[in-house]
């Protein structure tokens, strides 16, 4: 720690995620002393919110799992090809405990601002609880997917009965038995839970807005041959993922949809929807995220497979999505979903046709019918990707705000830095590939660089790291170029800010890919800091 004048301690980290459990662990290891804050009471991130039934990652636990320690990953055994959420929030404890982590994290405290004092070249935290830390670099590591959209719904607040959100689902004391359920909302978080609030309730009704692509998960164990590859040659596997499109290995393959012959489509098609993982049927094609025809094929293929499931003509068609290309919205894997809809006690009511008019003391009417419920789920989703980071009230040099810098969309460097905040930084920020890939290996590779980064400025002697607005402008078009040649921005997503009315509307994360983005960094590294102006005791440093 620096004298009087210096800050109090090198690094503030907001989160105990996934991402600022690591960065603790390494930067430590690395010999700086760090602060943690998390809002929960304990670790965990998403992992600690998201308790609602069912819910589950969606990348296999060979994957899904942190890499760094050869020696973690033989002490820790998933039980099954896809994690649920008590079993993933026991691994990050396991590892908090592993290395020791919670003496430096303080829970149950949120990090409300944090001022750039230029002068001192330094942040001021400031918390929930009235603390205030001075710190080098402040790095947020607050997740993608961690502030619940509000709900906007007329009428929401005046409903009686029981109200759950399934981004922060109460730990215990929930029981739908026998009740009338409603859930609204039909992503990812719908489509995991509906199973299963199914199981309890006497009646579901599900209010549906948008369908959304999914396809069964096919759980079981962790599927054998990563297991084998794994087990033969961990080293090339994990290397095999870091250099992958998605963070997960798999094959890339040339088969153009629109060309391949009618067998070839449906044997590649059928063996990615027996796979049951996200990259197998978002890479049944190498052009069905670029060629319209192309994703068609693979579209019409899913609803197909609805139509096959649902019993009821009417619903399954209206199971069917048919207004976004297929993967333009993350694709959900599912247990059981579309056929849950043929339980006699389960209905959909579809809200294009008929939409909520507003939500009564006692139920949900829409412009046809009322209907009355003891509980509503709401599954309605998040304000994704800067939600978290434009929360705090993050104000850099000048007094400039991130919230007003990105009032029309995020810029950075790298998706992690932006002009006007030195030392600052956001770990899986918009600009990097963080939602459209494997997080748990997103998360490595930003956090090994962010360390790597402070290691070679303390050797250089700087105190301050800073983008250059030319460095800026070039990544920003770099990410708006990458996603203008993808159908991903036609479609009205979360990617896209659409869920969130006045949200600006653009591509926020980086669809060039994990291997080309940690190319990126790596090079920046390699070439002393390119598109960074450093500064300290050491000199000036901008190239
Ligand atoms: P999502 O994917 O944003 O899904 C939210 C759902 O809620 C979606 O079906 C929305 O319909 C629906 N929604 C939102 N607001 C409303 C209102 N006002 N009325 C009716 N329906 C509404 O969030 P999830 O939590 O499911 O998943 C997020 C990610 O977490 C997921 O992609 C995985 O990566 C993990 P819409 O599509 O907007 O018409």
């Amino acid at each position: 720690n620096a004298g009087p004048a210096g800050p109090q301690v090198d690094v503030v980290v907001v989160g105990a995620g996934f991402a600022g459990l690591y960065l603790l662990h390494r930067l430590r290891a690395e010999g700086f002393s760090v602060r943690v804050f998390e809002a929960a009471s304990d670790v965990g991130g998403t992992w600690f919110w998201n308790r609602y039934p069912g819910a589950r990652c969606d990348i296999p636990t060979t994957d899904y799992t942190f890499s760094f320690d050869p020696e973690l990953e033989r002490e820790w055994t998933w039980s099954e090809k896809y994690a649920t959420q008590p079993e993933i929030l026991r691994y990050l404890q396991f590892v908090a405990d592993r290395y020791d982590l919670r003496r430096d994290i303080t829970f149950d405290t949120r990090v409300e601002g944090a001022d750039w004092d230029d002068v001192a070249g330094l942040w001021v935290v400031r918390t929930s609880t009235g603390e205030t830390v001075s710190c080098r670099h402040y790095v947020m590591a607050t997740g993608c997917l961690s502030v619940p959209k509000a709900p906007d719904i007329e009428g929401a607040p005046r409903f009686a009965g029981e109200v759950y959100f399934t981004s922060r689902w109460p730990h215990e004391g929930v029981d739908l038995t026998g009740k009338r359920v409603a859930v609204v909302g039909t992503g990812s978080s719908g489509i995991q839970s509906i199973p299963l609030i199914a199981q309890q309730a006497a009646q579901l009704t599900v209010f549906q807005r948008t369908p959304n692509f999914s396809i069964p998960a096919h759980n079981g164990p962790a599927p054998a041959d990563r297991l084998a590859q794994l087990a033969a040659d961990r080293d090339a596997y994990r290397t095999a993922a870091k250099w992958s499109r998605g963070g997960v290995p798999a094959e890339v393959t040339d088969v153009l949809g629109v060309t391949a012959p009618e067998e070839v489509r449906r044997e590649r098609f059928e063996a990615a929807w027996e796979a049951g993982e996200l990259f197998a049927i978002l890479g049944v094609f190498a052009d069905q995220g670029v060629n319209p025809a192309s994703n068609e094929i693979v579209a019409e293929m899913v609803r197909e497979k609805i139509r096959s499931i649902v019993d009821d003509p009417e619903t399954a068609e209206a199971l069917c999505p048919k207004d976004h290309y297929f993967g333009t919205k993350r694709p959900c894997l599912d247990s059981g979903y579309h056929a849950t809809f043929n339980m006699p006690h389960v209905r959909l009511v579809d809200l294009r046709k008929t939409p909520i008019t507003t939500i009564t003391e006692t139920g949900i009417d829409t412009a046809t019918e009322s209907n009355e419920f003891d509980v509503i789920v709401y599954a309605t989703g998040f304000d994704a990707m800067t939600g978290a980071l434009v929360g705090v009230d993050v104000t850099g040099r000048d007094g400039v705000t991130l919230k007003e810098k990105w009032a029309d969309g995020p810029s950075t460097y790298l998706g992690l830095t932006t002009v006007g905040f030195p030392n600052f930084c956001a770990l899986t920020g918009p600009g990097s590939p963080s939602v459209l890939s494997n997080m748990a290996v997103s998360i490595e590779q930003h956090v090994d660089w962010v360390t790597d980064c402070l290691v070679d400025l303390r050797a250089k002697g700087m105190t301050t790291i800073e983008p250059t607005p030319p460095a800026e402008d070039g990544w920003n078009q770099h990410v708006a170029d990458c996603a203008a040649i993808s159908l991903h921005p036609t479609a009205n997503s979360w990617y896209m800010g659409a869920n969130v009315p006045g949200k600006p509307r653009v591509f926020y994360p980086y669809i060039g890919g994990v291997d080309n983005y940690r190319a990126a960094c790596d090079e920046v590294r390699a070439t002393d800091y390119l598109g960074f102006r450093l500064s300290g005791p050491g000199g000036e440093q901008c190239h």
